[in-house]
């Protein structure tokens, strides 16, 4: 059918016929049913040497960082295994571009409403033999139920092949219809829970493509059997009224005229949070306005 300009999905017409044009409507129809979904390389919006020059990039800043200097990886027992890189976004401005790739705009407004905002770009780096990360949904401290549409989400960057030898995200197919964090007990086994392993499928993604899923979706890893370096670069997003994850402020002010206004605004530059005596100014909250009315705004 033709969408038009329908006022009471405010923002939702444009993002869907976005969807239609870049062809990954199919792919919101996945991320409906299952919970989760793989956009193809091609059907991102950017060129086809993207990821590889992101891989590149990503390998560049974690030769530079001490181990050290993110906290989590001091710690035996943690969320995710491997080697994890925080806060992207400050780092350069390919991270800013990795944002704004049309099938990663469509899709983070599609999941969090037009007034999404980022919460955080993580690379999940391993090299080598990895343990399962556990079975979680990214709503980290949201308590249950968990509202169906979600507070956050995640657009992911694949950036090497993933396959089960290669640890890739282990998901539970229409897990985001729960709305709650899973029990231990409902861990695969081969996690060292009790829930059957046929229960899970990994995301089976070529390197370039986008691994997209709901905030409400189960999901953890595969053990990671081989010798190959596997990475991708999560984008979180949440809904405009969530403390975002990581601090935007110091990212670079070419970096923000690069990503232009909407990367400025998912960035919290226009947020109506975050005032002082002065109290917020109304524009900026009739910004979110729409979001008050329903889950597209
Ligand atoms: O790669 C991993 O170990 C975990 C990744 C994850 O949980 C995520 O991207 O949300
Ligand atoms: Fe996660």
């Amino acid at each position: 059918m033709q969408i038009g300009d329908w006022k009471a999905v405010a923002g939702m017409a444009d993002v869907y016929n976005q969807a239609r044009e870049l062809g990954i409507e199919t792919n919101i129809a996945e991320l409906e049913a299952f919970g989760f979904t793989v956009i193809e390389p091609d059907k991102t919006g950017m060129p086809a040497d993207f990821a590889s020059r992101l891989m590149d990039k990503t390998q560049e800043l974690a030769a530079k960082e001490d181990l050290n200097v993110v906290d989590l990886n001091k710690q035996a027992v943690r969320p995710a295994a491997g080697r994890q890189l925080f806060n992207l976004i400050t780092k350069d401005p390919l991270y800013a571009d990795a944002m704004m790739a049309p099938a990663a705009q469509v899709m983070a407004k599609y999941m969090m409403g037009a007034s999404y905002r980022l919460y955080s770009m993580v690379a999940f780096l391993k090299e080598g033999h990895a343990i399962p990360t556990p079975l979680h949904n990214d709503s980290t401290g949201v308590p249950p139920p968990i509202p169906f549409y979600g507070n956050v989400c995640n657009v992911s960057w694949v950036l090497t092949d993933y396959t089960k030898e290669s640890g890739t995200l282990c998901m539970q197919p229409g897990s985001h219809r729960l709305c709650r964090m899973p029990t231990q007990a409902e861990w695969p086994k081969f996690m060292g829970g009790q829930a059957e392993d046929d229960l899970f499928v990994p995301v089976l993604a070529k390197a370039g493509s986008l691994a997209v899923f709901h905030g409400n979706t189960w999901h953890g890893t595969y053990p990671k059997t081989n010798d190959a370096v596997r990475c991708h670069v999560a984008i979180a997003a949440c809904r405009n009224y969530v403390n975002p994850a990581e601090t935007f402020a110091s990212v670079p002010e070419s970096t923000v005229q690069r990503g232009g206004p909407e990367f400025a605004r998912a960035l919290g530059r226009t947020a109506w949070q975050g005032y002082g005596t002065e109290g917020p100014k109304y524009d900026r909250m009739l910004m979110v306005r729409a979001a008050t009315g329903t889950v597209y705004g």
